[in-house]
């Protein structure tokens, strides 16, 4: 077989496992509140996410900027042939399926890096009180961190297609909640995230396979919806969304010179129960509540 043949069928594969799920639905919505603000609430419960603007400092978005550069620099040996995925010291480093416009440096050919949470800086932004008081609100008292990644959008990348995050979370229970904090400015030339509103109350649609050529694996999109009020996402450094497992998303591609950086984190509730093999890319780790004891 062709190595495109075993990327068609590993594609297929992929696809058929997250479409499983299709039609679940998420009915919980927040109705109790102790720290959200009643626009936050209302936000989450009408639209599928809450904006915070200027949550995290910029001096620390550029360090985690700079300390995922350092991790990618030194879990790749230049000397080698470049690989389509690294793993080193706990993390997983993926490598930009589309050729860079322009490389500099081994963080140019980077798409993500997965795997961060465990440690340093990762890990002291997901302990933060204003971060999980808001969480709590919508996910309970005992919360787990299972999923970090950070996002390299280099000029040049494409976005990714129209998904639902759910359909990549074959757990008991839902929803769980994306924290997606802007490192970078985030614009419609350099790749923003775009959400479709309300679209939460949604099933978990049919995601097919991302047809481009040479698109990042495990890029799929939802096709059979209209996406006419879609909305882009405009962010500063520092500005945290928070948002709904369902909701519908994508990304445009970064048609700037400029990289568009994201650290993304999921949150679940502890207990949450991943089924028989989870994902390489997931790491439990209890942030509050009863997990901690
Ligand atoms: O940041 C991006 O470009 C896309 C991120 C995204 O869609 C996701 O994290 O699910």
């Amino acid at each position: 077989m062709t190595t495109e043949g075993q990327d068609d069928s590993s594609k297929e594969e992929f696809t058929n496992r997250i479409n499983k799920q299709k039609g679940r639905i998420s009915s919980e919505f927040i109705e109790e509140t102790k720290y959200l603000s009643q626009s936050q609430k209302d936000s989450w419960n009408e639209n599928g996410f809450i904006l915070i603007p200027n949550f995290y400092p910029k001096s620390k978005c550029e360090e985690i900027n700079q300390t995922v550069i350092d991790i990618v620099r030194s879990m790749v040996d230049n000397s080698e042939e470049f690989n389509h995925a690294y793993i080193d010291d706990g993390h997983i480093g993926i490598r930009e399926m589309k050729p860079p416009i322009k490389i500099e440096n081994i963080e140019d050919e980077m798409s993500k890096v997965f795997r961060l949470h465990q440690k340093g800086i990762f890990n002291e932004f997901i302990k933060r009180e204003d971060l999980l008081d808001m969480l709590q609100d919508i996910l309970g008292e005992n919360i787990d961190c299972f999923l970090s990644q950070f996002i390299f959008k280099n000029p040049g990348a494409w976005g990714q297609p129209w998904h639902q995050d759910s359909s990549y979370f074959p757990f008991d229970r839902a929803p769980q909640v994306g924290a997606w904090l802007a490192t970078s400015p985030a614009t419609e030339e350099n790749g923003c995230l775009v959400i479709l509103p309300g679209s939460h109350k949604e099933p978990l649609h049919e995601h097919l396979p991302d047809d481009r050529p040479g698109s990042n694996y495990g890029y799929t999109e939802i096709k059979d919806h209209d996406f006419l009020k879609e909305t882009p996402l405009l962010l500063q450094t520092g500005d945290l969304l928070l948002f709904h497992s369902f909701l519908m998303h994508k990304s445009f591609d970064n048609k700037s010179k400029h990289r568009r950086t994201a650290m993304v984190y999921h949150f679940a509730e502890t207990g949450t129960n991943f089924g028989e093999i989870d994902s390489p890319t997931n790491e439990w780790i209890s942030v509050r509540g009863k997990g901690l004891s």
